[in-house]
């Protein structure tokens, strides 16, 4: 029996154009990829964000109020997540949720030590889907923080399902939500091929997970990291392309891949301001403030949920 990986594999490899969802990047080593991303000198969305935070979470605290409950969409790194939890006033809770069981426990056994008062309550499930969360304490708002941009990893439908689900989630609170800014594409381009290639191998781990996990048999040198920016669609598509023709096994199937066939792994969406907003209101938020820096790389918004 296939894994849902697997199976999604298969369909990639079995139709045209040839898609998988990026959320399979993430196993151990390409988490340990993506935290390297983070701190290379083209990435700048994880660095710009962090100082929008640093300038600006005195204000963010002040619309949380008192003992708010932070819901964390995706437990990534805890360092934003910190900056919340030290600067808004006694928060109550935090509720990490994400897919990765171990990555929680260990994320919150850590928290738990550093604010002894926060109640943590993580919640293993994916929250592309239905998320069912804990009653509410009561003791103050619901504020869910959605940082790094990676609600453009989503396509603009299953962005909009988000935001609905999390304005429902939310209600009578807010979201804090972090959006890459479209900007000039050069910068763009080099965010997704770095000098060091570290952004090529998370995308080429792919296929090495698919080894490991699904007896795959990719050979990841003949394929090459191809990502740019598709300026109508306002996103960077990341690509593997075929070096040669070849034959892959998978599941007890062959699949042809041509020379110069394409596997698209991700698309990394970009937004304006103005386009964010609507979005959100589409979604059934009323938009509150909006923060960015000096270059207007990167947008932290605070969207309420009525
Ligand atoms: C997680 N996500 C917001 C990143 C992005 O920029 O879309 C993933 C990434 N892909 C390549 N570099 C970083």
């Amino acid at each position: 029996m296939l894994s849902e990986f697997g199976r999604d594999m298969v369909a990639a490899l079995a139709n045209r154009p040839h898609a998988i969802s990026p959320k399979y990047f993430y196993d151990v080593e390409g988490s340990r990829l993506f935290d390297r991303i983070c701190e290379l000198p083209e990435y700048y969305p994880t660095r710009t964000e962090i100082g929008i935070l640093e300038r600006s979470v005195g204000e963010m605290a002040a619309l949380a109020g008192r003992a708010a409950e932070i819901v964390e969409f995706g437990a990534g790194s805890l360092r934003k997540v910190r900056m919340l939890l030290g600067a808004f006033e006694a928060p109550a809770r935090y509720l990490p949720i994400d897919i990765s069981g171990d990555h929680l426990r260990d994320a919150a056994a850590m928290l738990r030590a550093e604010f002894p008062r926060l109640d943590v309550v993580p919640v293993v499930t994916d929250y592309t889907q239905h998320i069912e969360l804990p009653e509410t304490t009561g003791s103050g708002r619901r504020i869910g923080f959605f940082p790094g941009s990676t609600l453009g990893n989503f396509g603009p439908e299953e962005a909009l399902a988000f935001l609905q689900r999390a304005a429902g989630l939310l209600s009578g609170g807010a979201l804090l939500l972090g959006a890459d800014l479209v900007k000039d594409p050069q910068l763009l381009h080099a965010a997704y091929n770095d000098a060091q290639g570290v952004t090529a191998a998370f995308n080429l781990n792919l296929l090495v997970r698919a080894n490991r996990e699904l007896g795959a048999n990719f050979v990841p040198a003949q394929f090459a990291h191809y990502a740019f920016y598709n300026a109508p669609l306002q996103r960077i598509e990341m690509h593997l392309t075929s070096r040669v023709r070849q034959v892959v096994a998978l599941g007890g199937e062959r699949f042809v891949l041509e020379e110069g066939e394409c596997l698209h792994t991700e698309n990394s969406y970009k937004f304006t301001i103005d386009g964010l907003r609507d979005l959100a209101v589409r979604a059934g938020f009323r938009p509150g403030p909006v923060w960015t820096d000096p270059q207007r790389l990167f947008s932290v918004h605070w969207l309420h949920a009525p």
